[in-house]
């Protein structure tokens, strides 16, 4: 037996033992069984992938209840679990859904009970036979289906297909993190960073790079010690120096140790992106130079690299220096300008998470938050924020508990209460009366001039109707941007990353017309959003656009996520004086008000 499944069979890591769980839920979700019983499972997952804690110190004590969202049943599971390598509960329900079944419940638009259905009906398993049941039109003749359901279905299936291999930055960063805190305090790790798109701050990222420096005899203990992570369910190959691994989610995570002189040349390397590499590597050529993940070398006379004459250099910065280059922070290596900038200056100021002194776009339990304003705005204070612009949503949006003006203005009465409370004991902080406004298809917005007067700022979003012709589209933005009461445009293009595609839109007119009429467009920071997105950076700066950057938190937790949205703004190429929420209640107040 291999040593990273010894181990896992042994004491089951908390990942482990939380995909196991979660499988329990899925299938019982399938399988039709109660609701709650099957949410507890998803809960008690969701409990021990975050713990910090090893689940293995409960499970030897016997005190796994002590667990808040552990029930006792769900942890004589876990104990039969860590004792016989088996959870009873588990292999029952594998045992009545076939397995194959379970990639089938990440095709969006198809539920649990659909599912059953068309495996009952037809007695198939796998995508591939699903796939072909909606080719011959024999899906679309199901009772209760049609072939909307199964034009939708087809469409969910090539999506999953293209984008089974990436996943999300905040999904990555978690698992980069886990495995970063085992490795960086290793004998013999002088250097450790991670590297590639996740290095890059890209929205979806393909496997994750970590690049360590260490001297040759420490590299099979450094391996080891990766390979046997509790995150880990596969070892999809392990050389000399590298060694790449599949984790329990899925993603492929590549570990890279070099020697500690080459280090610098490795990180700029393996940090990429590949059209940046490819330009680094033609400017070292016009200079005489050869640079690749090595290091930097001079040419011989036959344009051959010249591994005798290495160039002295430590850093990355160094290495930039050499070419006649600036320091080019990792976020903007793209190829998109990032070379014309740092022939010449020296940094851009942009936007870090210390500059953020306030939190637009959150919901509270007047719609469909889960927090109320108080608990939101202690939220922010304990964050050492200065300011919350409350935006719930508008009245069209019923399925989200928009609001009708009669609550508007109950709503606007606590608000005031509260800003009056903060003011009597003298703390520095105050809640904007925002509101997250449908723009309805026509363009307009969601209440009366009398009732849209009274907020001190609205964020104007599509949420209904997001697949319009794009012209179409633009005359509905055109006519929101235009509306004096709008001073913010919220999730432009209304996508779900990896899972719902864009609305049709102009980005390039849209942020020109947002700059024409001094309205805003978010950077929505959800991680599953990340929209506006980083790539109209140059647009935006060319004609002066204002930015937030928006939690659009429905919950306390909600609001940290706060720091994708400074990633991808930074991304983007946005300073500081751009992000109107870098700027104090006074001036943002200021902005609301010059309409
Ligand atoms: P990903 O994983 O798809 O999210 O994106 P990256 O950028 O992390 O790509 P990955 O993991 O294939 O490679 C990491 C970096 O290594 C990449 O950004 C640049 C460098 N690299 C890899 N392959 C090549 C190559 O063929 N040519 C050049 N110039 N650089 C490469
Ligand atoms: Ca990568
Ligand atoms: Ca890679
Ligand atoms: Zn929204």
């Amino acid at each position: 037996m291999l040593p990273w499944q010894k181990k896992s069979k042994d004491m089951p890591s908390n990942q482990d033992i939380a995909s196991k769980l979660r499988e329990v839920f899925q299938l019982m979700q399938l399988a039709g069984e109660n609701r709650f019983k099957a949410i507890a499972f998803d809960k008690a997952a969701l409990t021990v992938d975050g713990m910090s804690d090893d689940i293995n110190e409960y499970i030897n004590n016997k005190n796994l209840t002590d667990i808040k969202g552990i029930g006792k049943s769900i942890a004589e599971d876990i104990y039969a679990y860590a004792e016989a390598g088996k959870m009873p509960v588990l292999e029952a329900f594998r045992e009545k859904i076939p397995p194959g079944l379970l990639k089938w419940t990440e095709i969006s638009g198809l539920g649990p009970k659909n599912i059953l259905k068309i495996h009952e009906t037809f007695g198939i398993t796998e995508i591939e036979e699903l796939k072909e049941l909606i080719t011959n039109g024999e899906l679309a003749k199901l009772p209760g289906l049609g072939g909307k359901s199964a034009e939708k279905i087809q469409k969910s299936i090539e999506w999953m297909e293209k984008y089974d291999e990436r996943c999300r930055l905040d999904e990555a960063q978690k698992i980069a993190d886990d495995i970063y805190a085992s490795l960086k305090d290793l004998e013999g790790v002088q250097q450790i960073e991670l590297a590639g798109s996740l290095r890059r701050s890209k929205e979806t990222i393909g496997d994750i790079d970590i690049l360590i420096a260490a001297e040759e005899k420490h590299i099979p203990g450094l391996f080891e010690v990766f390979t046997n992570h509790g995150r880990v369910t596969e070892v999809l190959g392990k050389g000399d120096t590298k060694s790449s691994v599949r984790t329990t989610d899925g993603r492929q995570v590549d570990l890279r140790i070099v020697k500690p002189e080459n280090f610098a040349a490795a990180l700029m390397y393996f940090t990429g992106s590949k059209e940046h590499n490819v330009e680094l590597r033609s400017r070292a050529r016009n200079k005489g130079m050869s640079l690749n993940e090595y290091g930097l070398y001079k040419l011989k006379e036959d344009g051959e690299t010249d591994w005798d004459a290495p160039q002295n250099f430590k850093t990355e910065s160094d290495i930039y220096k050499l070419l006649d280059l600036n320091f080019v922070p990792p976020e903007l290596r793209e190829d998109r300008g990032e070379f014309e900038i740092f022939e010449t200056q020296k940094e851009i100021d942009l936007v870090t998470d210390d500059d953020i002194r306030g939190v637009i776009h959150a919901h509270s339990t007047w719609s469909d938050g889960k927090f109320s304003i108080k608990e939101m705005a202690e939220a922010c204070i304990e964050r050492g924020y200065e300011y919350l612009g409350i935006t719930d949503h508008s009245q069209t949006a019923a399925y989200a508990g928009g609001l009708k003006p009669d609550e508007v203005k109950q709503q606007w009465d606590e608000i005031d209460a509260l800003n009056e409370e903060f003011k009597s004991a003298g703390t520095n902080f105050v809640i904007f009366k925002g509101i997250e406004s449908d723009i309805l298809a026509d363009g307009s917005l969601d209440y009366d001039d009398d009732i849209l007067e009274g907020f001190d700022f609205i964020i104007a979003s599509v949420h209904q109707s997001l697949e319009m012709p794009e012209k179409k589209m633009m005359e509905r933005f055109r006519s929101a941007i235009k509306n004096p009461y709008t001073r913010m445009i919220g999730h432009p293009t209304g996508r779900l990353l990896l899972k719902r595609e864009e609305s049709k839109i102009d980005l390039n007119e849209l942020v020109a017309l947002a700059a024409e009429h001094n309205t805003a467009i978010e950077i929505n920071a959800n991680p599953r959003r990340l929209d506006l997105d980083w790539k109209f950076g140059n647009k935006a700066k060319e004609v002066g656009m204002m930015t937030s950057i928006n939690p659009d938190a429905h919950t306390i937790d909600g609001i940290d996520l706060m720091k994708y949205g400074t990633r991808i703004a930074r991304k983007g190429k946005y300073e500081k004086e751009r992000v109107l929420n870098t700027k104090s209640a006074e001036e943002v107040k200021a902005f609301f008000e010059a309409r």
